[in-house]
């Protein structure tokens, strides 16, 4: 007897008569279950300690070579009815997706240990967290969901005290692609998640609960679990003004997140504060405000490119009591990555490097560290009500057409501005790297639910007494014709944010466009930035025939949702078309005259 909960216990009993493991070790959360834990991997060869002179607490953890990212093609949501699941994502019947997924779990935890973890996701006193349980086979995720999430007895306490959870339940299995399936069970609040190790597979917390089955309930109940950095902006006069953005996997939401204020910024008094780098739940509070919590603890962040140019907050952040998995070693046994000064001898997969066999680091290989160890980390990431938000940014990876920055007019175009978002694919997920692809407010593989709904969900916030925040949409990835990128991006960001601070403030008026309100020539400040206006321009250049194409492409992808469709978007599609066509037209006429 390990829990007061009976549909608990009922459930932990149901599972092991399922995976017969050899023991059942529930979780506590303590330091010393902790270190237990490494040292049996240690043992076992799955962790390797790193260099702790200059590594303290450090630890090397190597995937299968065939388990390194998120398995979209593997990834699916069951609810009912398959058109609730929406063209955005993999269906398969309920009673199917269990029979098969039972079927792999059937004795598979034999002579192993069967861990239990209570976690919850927010701050464990807020009424917007919600917990669950993740059930595994894997040392691996114990340890990782002790730093992503509030894990152990203060959990389960609120679980036992709520009655109601997430149920997710994880198996290694082999690792064989073959063999591996993310399940997810919106109506039933259950994951099953098999045969893959790797983070977003398997640390069940994560994507699974805190977007797929998370995004579902928040439907239902009135509020948004979104794939969002949240960061606070204090200007100098000690205002702190919050912002959420939502890029799509490795586009930039860690660095964001941990900016550090340009030189001239740093001394007049501005300053960044954390407070999330994947994920945001938001809720609309008594004021009219949307609040916003980090249901996470830790970050799972992208190691390649992180540097002490581009990130010093990460890798200060990841000096000390870290995970690195995938990364190489250097010869005195310290991580390493392209990005990072020095040499590497060993790569990912534990061989000795040699370029002809790619990247010395897996390009998705990542970090896990407690967010409290991120030198910017605010304390109001801990507050259970939330912090209220100014602004929310979308962007993606796009080489060219989209602007480094632009404001919606109002929340119904910002929606549609979120819609329409469209990105280059990367290393994140498995598959082709570097494709155009829509990606709807960066959730097209994390949404529980069809993305028609889940529009008709966004534009339902927009309420008579709603103080909403500004919606913007941001592109560092505009490329110039020598192919490199215009914009300077990481700490230079703040330029950009402290003009949607100015808009929000209502301190700067911006140049209304077809396609949204950009900054005016002088709006954006560059001073000690070394970037000329000629290249600013082309940053804000809008291309009127191109911008058509891409309202048509905009279109036919929206048409993809049929009548679930709302019909506000569509009514702001054709008018945001309307507006281009009229901007066309005098130009039209000068060439043919
Ligand atoms: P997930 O954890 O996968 O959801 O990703 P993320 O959005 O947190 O991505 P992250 O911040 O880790 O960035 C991924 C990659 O984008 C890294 O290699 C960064 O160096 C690069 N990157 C981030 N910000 C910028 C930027 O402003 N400009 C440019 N050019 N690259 C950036
Ligand atoms: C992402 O792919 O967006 C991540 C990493 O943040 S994972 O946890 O694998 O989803
Ligand atoms: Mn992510």
């Amino acid at each position: 007897m390990s829990s007061t909960l009976q549909s608990l216990e009922n459930w932990v009993a149901e599972v092991a008569a399922l995976t017969r493991p050899a023991n059942i070790h529930w979780c506590d959360g303590s330091e010393a279950e902790y270190a237990a834990l490494k040292q049996q991997m240690l043992r076992e060869g799955t962790l390797v300690e790193l260099n702790q002179q200059t590594h303290p607490g450090c630890y090397l953890h190597r995937s299968h070579p065939l388990d390194v990212a998120r398995v979209e093609h593997l990834t699916f949501v069951c609810p009912p009815q398959r058109e609730d699941a929406g063209p955005n994502n993999h269906w398969m019947d309920p009673a199917e997706a269990h029979r098969k997924i039972d079927a792999l779990f059937d004795g598979c935890m034999q002579g192993r240990t069967m861990y239990v973890i209570p976690y919850c996701m927010g701050p464990i006193d807020s009424p917007l967290a919600r917990c669950g349980v993740e059930i595994t086979d894997s040392a691996y995720v114990v340890a990782n969901m002790k730093i992503m999430t509030r894990m152990g007895a203060a959990a389960q306490a609120r679980i036992e005290r709520e009655g109601s959870f997430v149920k997710g339940l994880h198996s290694s299995g082999e690792l064989d692609p073959e063999r591996r399936f993310i399940m997810h069970f919106p109506h039933e609040l259950t994951i099953k998640s098999y045969g893959s190790g790797y983070g977003g597979n398997a640390l069940l917390g994560k994507k699974c609960h805190a977007l797929r089955i998370a995004s579902h309930q928040a439907r239902s109940e009135g509020w948004l679990a979104e794939h969002m950095l949240i960061v606070g902006i204090e200007n100098p006069q000690g205002e702190t003004h919050y912002v959420a953005a939502a890029f799509p996997s490795a586009c930039g939401k860690t660095n964001l997140a941990m900016l550090i204020p340009p030189q001239g910024y740093r001394e007049a008094g501005w300053k960044v504060w954390t407070i999330g780098d994947d994920i945001c739940w938001m809720r609309p509070g008594a004021d009219g405000r949307l609040y916003a919590i980090n249901p996470e603890a830790g970050f799972f962040g992208v190691a390649p490119g992180t540097s002490a140019s581009t990130n010093p907050n990460a890798l200060n952040s990841i000096a000390r009591d870290t995970i690195f998995t995938n990364v190489a070693v250097t010869a005195d046994n310290q991580p390493w990555w392209e990005g990072l000064p020095g040499t590497p001898v060993t790569d990912w997969q534990g061989r000795a490097y040699d370029p002809a066999n790619g990247p010395a680091a897996h390009p998705n290989s990542r970090f896990t560290v407690s967010a409290r160890q991120c030198p910017t980390w605010s304390e109001q990431a801990e507050a259970a009500q939330g912090v209220p938000l100014s602004a929310i940014v979308f962007g993606g990876r796009r080489p060219s057409l989209l602007p480094l920055v632009m404001e919606a007019r109002d929340w119904s175009h910002g929606v549609l501005m979120g819609a329409a978002m469209g990105s280059e694919t990367t290393a994140a997920a498995t598959g082709a790297v570097g494709v155009l692809r829509r990606d709807s407010m960066a959730m097209k593989p994390f949404c529980g639910y069809h993305y028609g709904d889940y529009f008709a969900h966004w534009l339902s916030f927009d309420q008579p007494q709603a103080r909403l925040p500004k919606l913007f949409h941001v592109n560092w990835f505009r490329k110039g014709s020598d192919g490199k990128f215009l914009w300077p991006g990481f700490g230079d960001n703040l330029r950009v944010l402290e003009w949607m601070i100015k808009r929000v403030q209502g301190r700067v008026d911006g140049v209304e466009t077809p396609i949204g309100i950009l900054p005016a020539h002088d709006e954006l400040e560059l001073d000690g930035s070394g970037i000329e206006r000629a290249r600013l321009d082309a940053l804000l250049a809008v291309d009127t025939p191109a911008w058509q194409e891409e309202l048509h492409a905009i279109g036919a992808y929206l048409d993809e949702f049929g009548s679930r469709l709302p019909e506000r978007l569509r009514q702001e599609h054709r008018r945001v078309a309307a507006a281009l066509a009229d901007a066309a037209r005098p130009q039209c006429e000068a060439a043919g005259a």
